[in-house]
């Protein structure tokens, strides 16, 4: 049977998470679920993505370590003007997987200083809790809500995050509600009177997945089944598609779905 949840609306009111709480405000205001995965290797591709398809998602996600000409002055300073005048949040999808001093630093310094701009990032939970407490200090300086994903599930064929190691990593993420607020995940997580978001990626209307073992569901099974956010990539921007009649569709479909699961 399908999962009923609150509105996205009661829920921006008792989250313990600040980000959470934005991006439900944002989710409410615009009246889309959508978030879409800039998966580009030019900066150019990524920004005028991000203008032009700002209005229809409530985040962009990014891999920056894909784009060819990246430099943080070229790339996150727009990236980030785009995010204010759409008012979209930016996850950088790094998936941080290291002992905590050392993902302190990847996600404070280098080349992409990702806790600088990114409100969003996530992490595996493979290396237990550690990683959360440095990817929280790594946020001691920054005057802006910060949120951690964990991964919880993953949607490719042959994934080893499911049964136990999913569970624990639901432990740990209880741990610090007020930066982990949600998972990467395919299913509804955490106990009824707590409230995780859960972000799905592996979505598609036209396609079943891809030659490198992506598999896609449906906008409706992974709503209904208690998502709050579909991420999509492909399916919005792949040759021959045209990303803003995609966007539409996709935020549209994600849209009813909700008002049907909230009902
Ligand atoms: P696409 O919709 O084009 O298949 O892209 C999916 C995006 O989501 C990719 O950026 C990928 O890195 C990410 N992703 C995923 O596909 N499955 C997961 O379980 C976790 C992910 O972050």
């Amino acid at each position: 049977s399908a999962i009923t949840l609150k509105s996205y609306e009661d829920r921006l009111r008792t989250h313990p998470s600040p980000l959470a709480r934005r991006l439900l405000k944002i989710i409410t205001d615009k009246q889309t679920n959508l978030c879409v995965s800039l998966d580009v290797q030019t900066k150019d591709e990524l920004l005028r993505l991000a203008d032009t398809l700002g209005p229809y998602v409530c985040v962009f996600k990014t891999h920056v370590d894909t784009v060819e000409d990246f430099t943080y002055e070229s790339v996150i300073v727009p990236l980030v003007e785009l995010s204010k005048r759409h008012n979209f949040l930016i996850f950088e999808d790094r998936k941080f997987a290291d002992i905590g001093s050392t993902v302190r630093s990847q996600y404070t310094s280098g080349v992409f200083k990702i806790a600088q701009w990114a409100h969003i990032t996530n992490a595996h939970a493979l290396p237990g809790p550690g990683i959360i407490d440095g990817l929280f200090a790594g946020t001691k300086n920054i005057n802006e809500e910060r949120g951690l994903l964990l991964l919880a599930e993953m949607s490719s064929a042959g994934s080893l995050a499911t049964g136990d190691y999913t569970d624990k990593t639901v432990d740990i993420a209880r741990k610090n509600t007020f930066f982990t607020f949600g998972f990467i995940a395919q299913t509804r997580l955490g106990s009824p009177n707590e409230d995780f978001i859960i972000m799905t990626p592996g979505v598609g209307l036209d396609d079943k997945g891809d030659s490198l073992g992506q598999q896609y569901r449906t906008v409706d099974d992974v709503i209904s089944g208690g998502s709050d956010i579909i991420i999509v990539g492909r399916g919005i921007f792949a040759k021959g598609r045209d990303p803003i009649t995609e966007s539409k569709r996709y935020r549209d479909a994600g849209w009813k779905a909700y008002t049907a699961r909230v009902k």
